[in-house]
């Protein structure tokens, strides 16, 4: 029977490739601030930092690619406005983003942050009404 064996190897490669992604990459170093994003929610190790120059590293451990926005604003997390047409949040006071970051990388971004309130969303299309939000703080120095 050549259809279960072939099902059998397939079912086999699958394991294989599931086996070998391994734990997402680690934070990069020097990273005050760590997000990690999972499908689909977004937790930070801190949740304020002292105003200043600030690395963010950000772990994809999702199972898919994700994205990484910083914005200024005094809206709670789960009420910046959303356009319909593009599933997306708007970015108004974005002061910072990383576009994509595939499933299992990692990567960073630097900003110079104010003190103020902050959200940080993942824009992929549909994935900040998913849950992908989270507050943040920045202290006066
Ligand atoms: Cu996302």
């Amino acid at each position: 029977m050549m259809i279960p064996r072939f099902v059998t190897a397939v079912a086999a490669l699958v394991l294989l490739v599931v086996a070998c992604a391994g734990p997402a990459a680690e934070a990069p170093s020097g990273s005050q601030v760590v997000a990690e994003l999972a499908d689909y929610k977004i937790t930070v190790n801190v949740p304020s930092v002292k105003a200043g120059s600030i690395k963010i590293g950000v772990r994809n451990l999702g199972t898919m690619e994700h994205s990484f926005q910083v914005i200024k604003t005094d809206l709670a997390p789960d009420k910046l406005p959303t356009d319909g047409a593009s599933a997306k949040a708007k970015e108004d006071g974005k002061v910072g983003e990383i576009a994509s970051i595939p499933a299992g990388k990692s990567a960073a971004v630097t900003l110079d942050l104010a003190p103020g309130k902050y959200v940080f969303i993942c824009n992929v299309a549909g994935h900040y009404q998913l849950g992908m939000h989270t507050g943040f703080t920045v202290d006066a120095p």
